[in-house]
Order: C-alpha cells, then structure tokens, then sequence
C-alpha cells in the first residue's frame, strides 16, 4: 500500500518513454548502486523494460551471499512495473547464465529471453542480447574471465574505500574502471572488437542495429549505417538506454542517490556528482 501511495506522490516527476534499457547492475554484489538504480526506476517508466543481462550476479552470490533490502527494493520495483501493465523482458548475460535455462518461462509475468527484437518508432528493428557471447575472453577463456571478476570486484572494493576518504575530504568521485578502460589500450581495442562483433551480427542477421550491454560502457553510435547501443551499467556509469516518445535514442546517466532525492530542492548535493573525470 504505501508503494502504492508512493508511485503516485512521484507521478508527476516521473518521465515516460517508449523504451528503458538497463543491464549489467550486478545485484547481490557491493558493487552494485542500488540505491541509485531504485531511484532511477522511481523517476523513470517505460512502455518496455529491457533487462539487459547481468542483473542479478550468480558469480558472486555463489562465493559469498550478499543480498541487502535495497536489491530486494530494486527486485520489488521491477516485479511491480510488470504487474502495472508494463511490458518487462528479461535476458540474462554471463553473470545470471543460471537464469538461460529458464529460456521461454516466465516469472512474474516476466519473460526469460535470451534476445529480443525492439521496433523504433521510426520502425528500424533492433536486436538486443547482453552480449557476452560475442566476448572472445568469455568464450574461450572462461576461467580467465573468472579471474578478471575476482581482481576487478577487489579493485573495485578498494575503489569504494578510496572514494570514500575523497569524498569526505571534499574531492570528486574517481572512476577506477573508467581510467582504467580508457588508459589501457588494450581495453579500448577491447571495447571497438566487441562493438564490430555485435555490429556484424546485427547486420547479418538484417537488423537496422543493436543493443547490448557486457562491457559496462555506455554508447550510441553508427557504423557504417548500423546502429550500436550500449546500455552501460550499474556499478560505475549508473546509465541506461532510452528511447523517448518522440523515438529519439538517449543514454540518461543517473548520478542520484535514493536519499538525497528526496530531500528536494537540494539537487546540489548529490553524493556523487556527475561528470567525474578519471
Ligand atoms: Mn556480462
């Protein structure tokens, strides 16, 4: 009930569009920006949610269970959003592959995919998977992609720590993965192999474009007539897709924590503020 009453407080501030994508959010990981995520799911709705993969992280919930009520919040407010009417479809990635087996199934009155077809407004068919599986290390690698996870989520950890002493000295978030992608070459070659991978899958298969997730790296853009979008994630971007009513294609980056949104008209003091530079 006082969900109920709390989606109606916040009608007015929530905008619609045709089309939500979101992915790579990690719930049941520290990692994760819940809180964020839940505010963006509050202020946000769509015709269409997209779960682009890697929602809930079985990788990790396998070594350690870490689940706290805001994850359960997110779970709750999508599951929710379906029951509204909503149209909600989920396709799991390489970190919820326990969910593929569930192929064609529905829970929740949610769909369990493993790709889906968007039509623009402009009637251009995009194809949207997570990804992974044109991931050459995740292919062929497995166990070194389990290794990355592990070195990645201690990063990660330190990261949080580190941020946390700057940002109580004053100092802007840093983006640990966001230096680390874009000072390593070999994460930019990374990132333009999966893009031409997915590009050429798209194309073959007749599609005008694609969406994807995976590499946590949010991004429209177009090569050589085929559309590439890349929803991002939510650990460090904390950005989604989106297509508007008026079919026009956006990243939106969410840079609001759930407790500062609601003290309101105090928008200056978001926790982490946005465009942090690496
Ligand atoms: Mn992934």
């Amino acid at each position: 009930m006082s969900h109920e009453l709390d989606d109606l407080q916040n009608k007015e501030d929530r905008k619609h569009y045709r089309a939500i994508w979101i992915s790579d959010t990690h719930l049941g990981t520290p990692g994760c920006q819940a809180a964020s995520l839940l505010s963006f799911l509050k202020h946000n709705e769509s015709d269409t949610l997209y779960l682009v993969g890697d929602i809930i992280d079985g990788w990790q919930l396998r070594k350690t269970w870490y689940w706290p009520q805001a994850h359960n919040d997110v779970v709750q407010k999508v599951l929710r959003f379906a029951r509204k009417g909503h149209k909600v479809i989920y396709i799991p990635g390489n970190h919820d592959e326990q969910a593929r087996q569930f192929d064609g199934l529905f829970f929740g009155g949610i769909p369990i995919v493993k790709e889906a077809v968007h039509t623009l407004k402009d009637g251009r068919r995009l194809l949207v998977v997570h990804g992974d599986e044109y991931d050459n290390v995740i292919r062929y690698a497995k166990w070194l992609a389990f290794l990355g996870d592990t070195l990645y989520n201690w990063a990660l950890a330190l990261n949080r720590v580190y941020n946390k002493i700057r940002i109580k000295l004053g100092y802007p978030y840093w983006s640990l993965s966001q230096y680390l992608k874009f000072k390593v070459k070999n994460a930019v070659n990374f990132i333009l192999d999966f893009e031409e991978q997915l590009v050429k899958v798209a194309r073959d298969r007749g599609f005008n474009g694609v969406v994807c997730g995976h590499i946590h790296h949010a991004e429209i853009k177009d090569v050589d007539g085929v559309l590439y979008c890349n929803d991002g994630d939510w650990v460090e971007s904390l950005t989604a897709l989106v297509e508007t009513v008026e079919g026009e294609l956006q990243i939106v980056h969410w840079h609001q924590a759930a407790p500062v949104m609601k003290v309101k008209h105090q928008a200056s003091v978001a926790a982490i503020p946005e465009g942090v530079t690496p």
